[in-house]
């Protein structure tokens, strides 16, 4: 018997932990944790050890597949590599010659790695739109911190904290692997907990300050912070005065936010949240980690994303030790989302001014984000503001992961020619004209250096993959050959030594020491003498903005969806909903086949105050229709008492194993893609309305 150990990263969640992949007679048997690690020291979740369950699952598509009897047809046949690449190419090239490059789109789900092939085969054919989720993750936070000053507030160092800020955001079920033993680490040496969340997760419940937020309401939490802040003479003088633009303007802005009208606002004790406040600000340094779900899907994100790193910068902790720093991995313009790649930024300008959004979104001009598929629904449905016929899909299941599922079936259904490479069949491939199957994480060589603090990892292959699985990587490179786009990679090997270059490495020498890092450094603007933002200086009032026709300071404004701005609709969906609290079993609508995590969740369940499920008359753990004013999803009431009694919580994601699941069982099926947030186009799945209704299942 022939045994292997390797050692990897694992790709089932964005943490990517170090993995140890053992492998026998050329299966993957074990995936075990790596302890020298230097973020996930030996930690491993259920999802990246049911590895070898997902690889060897008898779902998984195995062969290159097309679909039979037209664009309605339910039936896909088996093809060789050859003709699937061929109709793909062919189909590609005829949408460019009737309708012009940008008629084709293609898209990622959250990362999964392929946006640099991606964006570089787009550049090579002359589209401008790569579409991603980023609008309902991480864009908001880049975009609000970016343009406050100059670089992502994605970084906190919690293990040298003394107070960390948990602003919707729990990561414990979201980025265990990433931030959880640094999060240890800090509240092990005395660091003091504050959480904004309407949950009581097991972190909220452990906090110095858990603040119950009524859901979308955080914007006027921020200002009131800032307020309060500034009051009580808590903020950072020197910083202020040296480094940062407007404050007077800003102070005058929050003075209206006081703590009793904040609480009026957001449902909290006026004690509760001054108390908060004042802990943030009396310790020093202080970290914020912003949640990308509850802070980047509002119709506010931009202001909210704005007001946390205004909050870190007149506390004083932007780049500082214990704050949140400046990470830039070794690969730097070649990272992940890097300007090397860009679509956007690397086309004739004339081209790229037609990416979809950026007329809708000018900042997006500034600070590039993928495409929110938003933007390019209106052009598949309508043609606006010009067609878009031909979409290639990788990693995404669009159809349950986007809000309003019922349009978004129907837009891509509209489609001349849809493909999607995908480890299994899900309610997106079914509309897929060509479906190819990846090779899976194990299966391939990657990088990854996003999110990945100031290192860039090597993920290792550990057996071959599955026959006649391929990398993504290679499926993108023998595409770009046959469409003959010169000037693509022509293997993956010369697409990982391209971006590892700024290291000076290849590959294969990443390969043999795992992993490497950019020395971390702070305060790195008193050594350049500015910050990268038009005044040089962190813009609290940020003037520039005007001239997009953006308000120059973070401004609240109530959901649109929710008891004071629609108190009509309220009356008839009296109960707030918030969707997509991470569960630590599943990535969004993934895993849902996997025996071992399927069992460990079966159902969706609704978080709901026992007192308001006994005033319906609902039993814990009895299924009922919870409804919005888009339509009805099935759902299991579950008993929560750590919410607010106005408010309930509803996963996303599941749609497997039951007939028409994703329109029985996917909360996006009630959930609103308008209006988008206007700064960013963030969509507003946080806060919305609904109502329970009764019906019996057997
Ligand atoms: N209501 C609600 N909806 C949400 C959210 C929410 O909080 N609430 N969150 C949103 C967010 S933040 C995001 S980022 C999106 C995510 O949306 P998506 O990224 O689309 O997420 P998934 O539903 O996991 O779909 C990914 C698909 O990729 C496949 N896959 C996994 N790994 C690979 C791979 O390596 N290669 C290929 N080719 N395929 C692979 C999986 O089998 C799966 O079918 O969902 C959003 N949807
Ligand atoms: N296991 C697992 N991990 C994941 C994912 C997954 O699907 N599964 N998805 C990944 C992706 S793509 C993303 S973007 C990240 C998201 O990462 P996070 O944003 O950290 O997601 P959560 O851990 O769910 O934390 C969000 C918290 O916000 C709270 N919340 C809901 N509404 C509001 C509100 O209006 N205000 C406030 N203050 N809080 C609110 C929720 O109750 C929840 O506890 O997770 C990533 N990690
Ligand atoms: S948390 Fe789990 S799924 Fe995510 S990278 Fe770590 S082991 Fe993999
Ligand atoms: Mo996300």
């Amino acid at each position: 018997m022939s045994s292997t150990r390797t050692r990897s990263i694992c790709f089932e969640c964005h943490s990517r932990c170090g993995v140890i992949l053992e492998v026998n007679d050329g299966r993957l048997t074990t995936v075990k944790g790596d302890p020298d690690h230097p973020h996930s020291h030996g930690y491993t979740c259920p999802k990246g050890r049911a590895a070898a369950e997902m690889i060897y699952h008898p779902d998984r598509i195995t062969t290159p597949l097309v679909k039979v009897g037209g664009k309605g047809g339910a039936r896909f046949d088996a093809t060789s590599w050859d003709n699937a690449l061929d109709i793909i190419a062919e189909r590609l090239l005829d949408s460019r010659e009737k309708w012009g490059a940008e008629s084709v789109v293609f898209g990622t789900g959250t990362t999964r790695g392929m946006a640099p092939y991606l964006n570089r085969f787009l550049t090579l054919f002359g589209s401008p739109n790569f579409m991603a989720p980023s609008n309902m993750s991480g864009g908001p936070i880049v975009l609000g911190s970016a343009a406050t000053c100059g670089f992502g507030l994605v970084d906190p160092d919690f293990a040298n904290s003394t107070c960390i800020l948990l602003w919707a955001h729990n990561p414990e079920a979201s980025w265990p692997g990433l931030y959880l033993h640094d999060l240890k680490e800090g509240l092990k040496a005395g660091a003091k907990l504050i959480v904004v969340d309407p949950r009581g997760t097991p972190l909220a419940k452990k906090a110095d300050h858990w603040l119950k937020i009524r859901p979308g309401t955080d914007v006027a939490l921020l200002l009131c912070f800032i307020n309060v802040i500034i009051q009580n003479n808590l903020y950072d003088h020197e910083f202020v005065e040296n480094w940062t633009t407007g404050f007077d303007k800003l102070k005058e802005h929050v003075s209206s936010y006081t703590p009793k009208r904040c609480a009026e606002i957001t449902w909290l004790s006026a004690d509760d949240i001054e108390s908060a406040a004042i802990a943030f600000a009396g310790s020093s340094p202080a970290s914020i980690g912003p949640g990308m779900g509850g802070v980047c899907q509002a119709n506010d994100a931009f202001d909210l994303t704005r007001g946390l790193t205004i909050l870190s910068a007149i506390t004083g902790n932007l780049e500082a030790r214990g704050g949140n720093l400046n990470c830039v991995p070794p690969t730097k313009k070649r990272s992940c989302y890097g300007p090397d790649y860009s679509a956007y930024l690397n086309l004739p300008r004339e081209q790229a001014g037609k990416m979809l959004g950026l007329e809708r979104f000018p900042l997006f001009g500034h600070i590039p984000i993928p495409c929110p598929p938003q933007v390019v629904w209106p052009a598949i449905e309508t043609g606006t503001p010009y067609p878009v016929k031909a979409v290639g899909l990788f990693a995404n299941n669009s159809v349950c992961a986007y809000p309003n599922s019922a349009r978004v079936r129907t837009v891509l259904s509209k489609l001349d020619f849809l493909f999607a490479v995908d480890y299994y069949h899900t309610p997106t491939t079914e509309l897929a004209d060509v479906i190819l199957p990846p090779a899976h994480w194990t299966e391939r060589d990657e990088i990854e250096d996003l999110l990945m603090r100031n290192h860039v990892f090597a993920q290792v292959k550990a057996l071959d993959p599955v026959p006649v699985c391929r990398d993504e990587k290679q499926i993108i490179c023998d595409l770009a050959r046959k469409m003959g786009l010169e000037g693509y990679w022509g293997s993956v090997r010369e697409t990982l030594d391209y971006r590892l270059e700024p290291l000076g490495m290849t590959f294969e020498e990443l390969k043999q020491i795992g992993h490497s890092a950019a020395p971390l450094t702070y305060r790195g603007y008193e050594k350049y003498g500015k910050f990268r933002t038009p005044s040089g200086k962190v813009e609290l009032c940020a003037e520039y903005l005007a001239m997009l026709g953006i308000p120059a300071l973070p401004e609240f404004r109530e959901p649109d969806e929710g008891p004071a701005s629609s108190p009509e609709l309220f009356k008839e969906y009296p109960l707030i909903l918030t969707t997509g609290g991470r569960n630590i079993v599943y990535y969004h609508s993934s895993h849902r086949n996997i025996a071992s995590l399927k069992k460990r969740s079966p159902d969706p369940e609704l978080q709901i105050h026992p007192q308001t499920a006994r005033s319906l008359g609902v039993k814990d753990g009895e299924w009922v229709y919870l409804s919005s004013p888009r339509g009805r999803v099935e759902i299991r009431a579950r008993y929560f008492s750590d919410i607010n009694p106005g408010v309930v919580h509803a996963p996303h994601g599941y749609w497997y194993g039951v007939k028409d699941g994703w329109q029985r069982l996917n909360i996006n099926m009630i959930t609103n893609d308008e209006p988008l947030c206007p700064v960013t186009g963030s969509v507003p799945i946080k806060a919305l309305l609904c109502r329970i209704e009764k019906f019996a299942k057997d």
